[in-house]
């Protein structure tokens, strides 16, 4: 782990590793080369998804998959997604040094651009592998840095010449993904192990007010067609109006631009990113809904117009009872407390248990904080997520075909 976060480490402790950048390049290479070193085979397929796979007694099985992602947030912290993956290497060279054979192949997963901060939307890698989106649709897109989605892929792909080329969707017998849980229920009820039963559905939305740009100081009240007044009362009403009302609702607003931009001028627009969540498809609907109401009435109070573009769009999950029960095995073979828990972060195994029996393993970590430099996962937590992690992948592994 303390290598890894020394990728892209940042001053404040954190580490800005966001996908396909160079860091995200450096952390991919040390983990092929770690996985060249253990004589264990490498893979990549055509959206850079890295495969580290050991085999088993039967080759054409398809494969136990465990992983997670190693890109990160801007302001990331050292565990989300790269504990998970880290945690799944560690488990394939413990089975390897037990000697552990295994029917079928035993296979380590980074998936590409996890967080859809750098290049939106999320999960892309594992979407894809799921069919559940076309990668094509993505080839024009441009970073929030002003990259090149399909230069920097093509430099990623590049980047690891010894990784053999594999097509999309390659069957897997189960998938099992070992992350932090990014909130405080496991910390604040003392317990090590989160079985991870389902992801809630979560919804991106970009919103555009468009107004009249104006002179800053000679511009009367009575001349302001203003979409920062309208943007500003829209986000206080929604923000008064949807968490407060629904303790499971969560809207998030993380960026928001103003063109031109400049300090003495009345923006010409007004553009914001929304994050709304809920695991009741009906309830996202309506705050979607909702959204749409208050910004179109508030763009209209200031005689501005409104724009809402839905940008991302991922559907709640349930996860496999199989792998469920499990990982609750696995976690009583071991003696460690665990309980069911519903995942508010997406993850990459959303789209895996479309293709997949999978489901998730969280530990705590520290004050629930993530996406947050400060992000922290006490080494007994540690410990215990592995070797729970390792127990299942071994039960897994051993289920008749
Ligand atoms: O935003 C998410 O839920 C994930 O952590 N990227
Ligand atoms: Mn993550
Ligand atoms: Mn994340």
């Amino acid at each position: 782990m303390r290598v890894f976060a020394e990728i892209g480490a940042t001053p404040a402790g954190g580490v800005n590793r966001q996908a396909l950048s160079d860091g995200d390049r450096a952390a991919r290479r040390l983990l092929c080369d770690l996985a060249l070193a253990r004589g264990f085979g490498v893979f990549q397929d055509r959206m850079a998804n890295l495969f580290v796979r050991r085999e088993g007694r039967n080759p054409s099985r398809p494969p136990v998959l465990i992983g997670s992602h190693l890109d990160s947030q801007p302001t990331g912290g050292q565990f989300d997604g790269a504990l998970g993956t880290l945690s799944a290497f560690e488990v394939l060279e413990s089975i390897e040094d037990l000697a552990i054979e295994t029917d079928g192949p035993i296979e380590v997963v980074a998936w590409t651009n996890e967080e859809g901060s750098r290049f939106a939307p999320g999960v892309m890698g594992s979407m894809a592998f799921a069919g559940a989106a076309d990668p094509a649709a993505w080839q024009s897109l441009t970073g929030a840095d002003g990259a090149s989605f399909a230069d920097e892929l093509a430099a990623t792909l590049a980047a690891l010449p010894e990784a053999t080329m594999r097509p999309f969707g390659t069957p897997v017998a189960a998938y099992l993904e070992l992350h932090i849980e990014q909130g405080p229920s496991l910390e604040k009820e003392n317990i090590p192990i989160g079985v991870v039963t389902g992801v809630q559905g979560t919804r991106w939305l970009l919103v555009t007010l468009s107004g009249q740009a104006g002179h800053a100081g000679t511009t009367s009240l009575a001349y302001r067609r203003d979409p920062m007044v309208a943007a500003a009362a829209a986000l206080h009403q929604l923000q008064e109006a949807i968490m407060p009302a629904d303790p499971q609702a969560r809207l998030t607003v993380g960026r928001m631009m103003t063109y031109p931009g400049s300090i003495n001028a009345i923006p010409d627009s007004v553009v914001f990113s929304i994050d709304i969540r809920h695991p009741d498809p009906d309830r996202l609907d309506s705050i979607e809904a909702e959204v749409r109401r208050v910004c179109e009435e508030q763009a209209a109070s200031q005689q501005c117009s409104c724009a809402v573009v839905r940008t991302f769009d991922m559907p709640s999950a349930t996860f496999s009872p199989v792998v469920v029960e499990t990982i609750e095995m696995a976690a009583r073979s071991l003696s460690l407390a665990s309980k069911r828990m519903v995942s508010g972060a997406f993850h990459d195994a959303l789209f895996l248990a479309r293709v997949a029996p999978s489901a998730m393993i969280f530990v705590p970590c520290r004050d629930g904080l993530s996406h947050n430099e400060a992000e922290y996962v006490a080494p007994e937590h540690i410990l215990s997520g592995a070797r729970v992690m390792l127990e299942t992948t071994i039960a897994l592994a051993r289920r008749p075909a």
